[in-house]
């Protein structure tokens, strides 16, 4: 099939999910398009299926906010025009849905007919999306969609419960490529981080306030006083400088190294001992899936979908939002004992493989031949 992805190119999980289903897509022989104002950041090979058509916004004076939207929309036709796509899927509904729509309305007026896929990631529902002034185009273009699928049954529900949606919404899981993780881990690396063999806790994410990255720095402070620990912390965004002087101000800071964004998480992730992840809210949590497809286990929030990925006592530990005396008192118990340290890593890496890139794919290829064009299939 030929296959439009339209996603955020950064390093926020809807557009890494994105990529990482049109790598998989192109390697089983389909011909993906990603449309994006920017190249994937996990776009990082060559693949003679793989195209990426970059969406341009040109400015002028009179423009305080560009039209991207429109932008989006007529790439999209161009693309669909020019290469002749059999469907577009779209990941996360704001614009990407309602552009998808404008297009395919486009193309009904050319007489020919094009399919659109919205998959629903999180914020697009739970946060931005209910925004009054988004809720009805958002509510609408979701209607509109050929399909809608949603990455945990947790976002399906907060969707119905936040929009009058009158189609059926399937769920497909995320997805990890587990075979990206069979590497050995690079003992000279954790000797740059833990070098009197510290354990090595990290937390990875946009460092917004739906994270809560302050609980990690609290819960990191605590585990210090009984076990000697490092924590990694990756990513950027708003909390960052807040978080440094946290750090400073708990007296843990010459443990804690803020690395910024990380392109090559698999190598961190496979020297790390515990992920903390005690997000407000996480409509699957990703990040701590990656985790554990590089066997580290996870401490996470019983927030969001995060339940239908860490299972408690077992791939990790699920916490009340906000409890660091819980989240505490689990990072301790995860990291005290050598023997169910590695209980826990092996039975994250269990649950990672349950939800291997090969299992998934299927399901959205299932959805893809349900509107395909007869000579496509
Ligand atoms: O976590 C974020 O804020 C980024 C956001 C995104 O759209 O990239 O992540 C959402 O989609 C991911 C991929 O489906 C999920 O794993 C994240 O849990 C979800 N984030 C939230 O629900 C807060």
């Amino acid at each position: 099939m030929r296959i439009g992805i339209v996603c955020y190119p950064t390093f926020g999980g809807s557009g890494v999910l994105a990529t990482e289903l049109g790598k998989a897509l192109a390697d089983k022989g389909h011909q993906v398009h990603f449309i994006t104002y920017q190249q994937p950041v996990r776009l990082n090979v060559f693949n003679t299926n793989i195209f990426y058509h970059e969406v341009r916004v040109p400015t002028y004076p009179l423009f305080d906010y560009p039209p991207y939207e429109v932008a989006l929309a007529s790439t999209m036709v161009d693309v669909i025009m020019n290469h002749d796509l059999d469907l577009l899927h779209v990941h996360y509904a704001i614009p990407h849905a309602s552009a998808a729509y404008m297009a395919q309305q486009i193309m009904a007026k050319k007489g020919r007919k094009i399919p659109f896929i919205t998959t629903l990631h999180g914020t697009d529902i739970t946060l931005v999306g209910r925004d009054k002034t988004y809720e009805p185009v958002v509510t609408f273009s979701i209607n509109e969609s050929n399909a809608i699928t949603a990455v945990s049954h947790n976002l399906r529900q907060e969707t119905l419960n936040n929009f009058t949606i009158e189609k059926p919404i399937e769920v497909i899981h995320n997805f990890v490529d587990v075979k990206r993780f069979q590497k050995k881990p690079l003992d000279a690396f954790r000797k740059v981080i833990a070098p009197d063999n510290e354990r090595i806790l990290i937390h990875a994410s946009n460092f917004r306030k739906v994270k809560r990255v302050a609980d990690v720095i609290y819960t990191f402070a605590n585990v210090c006083k009984e076990i000697p620990s490092k924590l990694l912390m990756v990513g950027d965004g708003p909390e960052r400088n807040p978080m440094e002087a946290l750090a400073r101000e708990l007296g843990v800071d010459e443990h804690v190294r803020f690395v910024g964004k990380q392109e090559q998480m698999e190598d961190i992730l496979l020297v790390s001992d515990l992920f903390v992840l005690p997000s407000e809210y996480e409509s699957f949590g990703l990040a701590a899936l990656e985790a554990m497809a590089a066997r580290v286990p996870v401490l996470s929030s019983l927030a969001g979908g995060l339940p239908e990925i860490n299972i408690h006592g077992k791939t990790g530990y699920l916490a009340e939002v906000g409890n660091v005396a819980q989240l505490s008192e689990f990072a301790l118990q995860a990291l005290s004992n050598n023997e169910h340290l590695a209980y826990l890593k092996n039975e994250a890496y269990q649950q990672a493989a349950a939800f291997d890139i090969q299992n998934i794919i299927p399901h959205y290829e299932a959805i893809y031949s349900r509107f395909c064009r007869m000579e496509c299939a």
